[in-house]
């Protein structure tokens, strides 16, 4: 936790609290612990913490570990496709890309970035949003949705905020990064930072708190579903209504293809017969029946994502008769959420988002021996909310296909599958559709391209952007080419 929380409660009430809910061996250290200073610091922190909502989670997850209620029917998720067909008949795309883009020309549309987590799993020491991606010029992910929000509006003569969400692991570093880069050519003030929450991170065997050091609680980021809650303590929300906006376009900060301002998409979400205009998605064809992205199901007639560990193997491998996955809609975690829905999931309870456990190790201060442990496997348990288990939570959700290259590059891993390597292949062969749609000559050797291209945000964010652009007449081989 980097920003201390003043104590308000006695600390007395908050030991019986911790008592009450299981947690008495923090009760009896706190009791204990001198100086009085290191008492009202790590009482501080347990005032943040619902106690009572803690403890049926340890009951539910751990102690009881009470089996999942079993999941209800599951069948594949319809969407609207990229041939034009829709759940119901034919969806026409330059209508509802006329419609998206009067939402974003009239100032409703604002982005929303995930940035909580680190770039540890890419070796790199920072928030994941400063890690060098573009192919020639190694921009970072941040400059480069910085600069295709700028060129957004440019092309549509309007404001588009940011709201960019860290976790208290990345906030501090986050904002520098910004500011030591006059944030890439946005202004500050168009630029909302906040911190999402965190969960104390607890013994995987009994359920208690585990300390990080002498006086610290060790805690992990509450998962992207923390965003709900983030925006409105954070005070995003209130920014967002006060500005009128109407809807979010939300993506990952790891996507660098990740189109924010996409109209059709837009149009889709709002006015399509079957969308609540609520929460919205994008999907692209699963490379594989183990591609590590969530599935759009239908479960019980409700749309919703099932998480890749989550999905039966057998469900994952099922396939049609012509080959294709059955359950072939793979969410890249791209998303169109109304404010009033974020407004909904904050304050109304029976739409609260449910927590996911993961196991983890976690280095910790043993209260009982006065020494730290580093365990070698897994000793801790950590809860997260994941942002898509509101689509159900929606009247009616709508998922939308769109195509992997255009808008899939993830930055996730150091090598191998989603890493910098594969998305900046990914980023050449991107620019080189786009090129090609124009008429320029682009080398290729087996589907792939034999050159280097980066197109910046600021020449073009999709394809039809480039019709008004100079372009070389063709692209030599091997040659390194920025645009
Ligand atoms: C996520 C999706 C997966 C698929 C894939 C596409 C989950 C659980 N799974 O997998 O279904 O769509 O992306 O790329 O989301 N983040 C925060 N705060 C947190 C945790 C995560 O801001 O507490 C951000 C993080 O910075 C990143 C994004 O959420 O931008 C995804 O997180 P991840 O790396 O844990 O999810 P991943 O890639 O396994």
């Amino acid at each position: 936790m980097s920003i201390m929380p003043e104590l308000h409660t006695p600390i007395d009430v908050l030991c019986e609290n911790l008592e009450r809910t299981g947690q008495s061996h923090l009760a009896r250290y706190i009791r204990g612990v001198t100086p009085a200073s290191a008492q009202s610091t790590i009482a501080a922190q347990v005032q943040t913490i619902d106690l009572d909502e803690l403890a049926s989670l340890i009951r539910r997850y751990i102690t009881e570990a009470e089996h999942e209620p079993a999941q209800g029917r599951i069948a594949p998720a319809s969407y609207y496709a990229l041939d034009g067909t829709a759940p119901d008949g034919f969806w026409d795309r330059a209508e509802y890309h006329a419609r998206g883009e009067q939402l974003v020309c009239e100032g409703k549309v604002a982005c929303f970035t995930v940035a909580g987590g680190q770039g540890s799993r890419l070796g790199f020491d920072g928030p994941k949003g400063c890690y060098p991606t573009s192919c020639v010029n190694d921009k970072s992910l941040f400059q480069l949705f910085a600069e295709s929000i700028r060129a957004n509006e440019i092309k549509y003569a309007c404001l588009i905020p940011w709201y960019i969400m860290t976790s208290p692991l990345n906030h501090d570093a986050t904002v520098q990064f910004f500011e030591e880069h006059d944030c890439f050519g946005l202004t500050r003030e168009q630029i909302m930072f906040f911190n999402q929450g965190v969960m104390p991170s607890l013994d995987a065997e009994t359920g208690e708190i585990l300390m990080r050091d002498p006086v610290h609680l060790a805690t992990n980021p509450d998962g992207h579903g923390g965003a709900f809650k983030a925006l409105g303590v954070s005070g995003a929300l209130t920014d967002m209504q006060t500005r009128g906006i109407e809807h979010v376009s939300y993506f990952q900060v790891d996507n660098p293809h990740a189109r924010m301002i996409d109209p059709a998409f837009l149009g889709l979400h709002v006015f399509a017969p079957d969308s609540s205009g609520e929460f919205s998605s994008k999907m692209v064809s699963k490379a594989s029946w183990d591609e590590k992205v969530g599935v759009f199901c239908s479960v019980d007639g409700r749309t919703e994502i099932i998480e890749y560990s989550d999905l039966d193997e057998s469900l994952a491998k099922q396939s049609e008769p012509g080959g294709r996955l059955s359950f072939n809609a793979g969410s890249i975690a791209l998303h169109a959420i109304s404010v009033a829905f974020i407004d909904r999931v904050l304050h109304d309870k029976n739409a609260a988002l449910p927590f996911h456990k993961a196991l983890k190790k976690v280095p910790h201060f043993d209260l009982s021996t006065g020494q730290m442990v580093s365990p070698e496997s897994n000793n801790a348990v950590k809860f997260e909310k994941f942002v898509f288990d509101g689509i159900p939570i929606a009247d009616r959700s709508i998922v939308v296909e769109t195509d992997r290259v255009e808008e899939f590059a993830p930055v996730k891993n150091a090598t191998g599958t989603d890493s910098i390597e594969s998305s900046k292949r990914l980023q050449s062969l991107r620019a080189a559709r786009w090129l090609a749609e124009q008429g320029v000559v682009v080398p290729m050797r087996n589907d792939e391209v034999d050159a280097t291209i980066e197109i910046s945000p600021l020449t073009a964010t999709c394809a039809e952007d480039l019709a008004t652009k100079t372009l070389p007449e063709k692209i030599d081989t091997g040659s390194t080419v920025v645009l």
